[in-house]
């Protein structure tokens, strides 16, 4: 169909101006999803399965499965920028956001401001706590409306897009809050430790 051929053409060149904006430097933009992954993929069963939000806090919390799926859900639609300079736009999630889980939590807000999202297997990943709070980050189990595959960390991870993606930890089982920053995993082995891709904070000493 000549017609349809037409629309896609138009549709090629204004899609390219829209993503122009929305690549930070040195990225290239990802149709498929790659896995990347530093160790085998987990497969705990979900009556077992828990996440626990720790350290600093008046007492630790703890939601199995049902809890966690209980809570109110989000979708959000983000766009996700690997260090290893890959990016994909508009990727649907649901999950539940983090500033609902902190909220059930007591902790003294004034001097606990790190956390470390903590995974199945040794992964951890550190952040500023700001950077959890106020609508930036969810414990996403949904993926385009199906369950998280377990390659990319279902049953769930933590999604935080608006840092590099290693700090969207997969198979996440808790955050650990903490007075004092502690680098994780990647941000031990020479990776920069808050990872702005706008920034181009791939690397220590960025
Ligand atoms: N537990 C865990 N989380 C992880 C990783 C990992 O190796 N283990 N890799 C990180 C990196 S470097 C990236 S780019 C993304 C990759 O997610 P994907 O495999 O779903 O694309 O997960 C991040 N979270
Ligand atoms: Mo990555």
């Amino acid at each position: 169909m000549s017609g349809g051929f037409i629309s896609r053409g138009f549709k090629g060149r204004r899609q390219q101006a829209d993503v122009a904006g929305r690549l930070p430097p040195g990225q290239h933009l990802e149709s498929g999803f790659p896995v990347l992954s530093a160790g085998p993929t987990p497969n705990t069963p979900l009556d077992q399965w828990d996440f626990v939000v720790t350290g600093s806090v008046k007492a630790p919390k703890r939601w199995n499965w049902n809890e966690l799926l209980a809570l109110p859900h989000e979708t959000p639609t983000v766009d996700v920028h690997c260090v290893t300079k890959w990016s994909k736009l508009d990727t649907h999630w649901e999950g539940v956001s983090v500033d609902l889980l902190l909220r059930e939590v007591e902790y003294d807000s004034t001097s606990v401001r790190y956390a470390t999202a903590f995974s199945e297997g040794d992964y951890t990943t550190n952040l500023p706590l700001a950077d959890l709070l106020g609508g930036k980050a969810w414990v996403v189990f949904g993926y385009d409306g199906q369950p998280l595959d377990p390659v990319h960390g279902g049953p769930a991870r933590l999604l935080v897009p608006h840092l590099y993606f290693w700090k969207s930890a997969k198979w996440v089982r808790g955050l650990r809050l903490t007075e004092q920053d502690q680098p994780g995993f990647w941000e031990s082995l020479g990776y920069h430790n808050y990872g702005d891709p706008w920034k181009e904070q791939r690397y220590s000493g960025d």
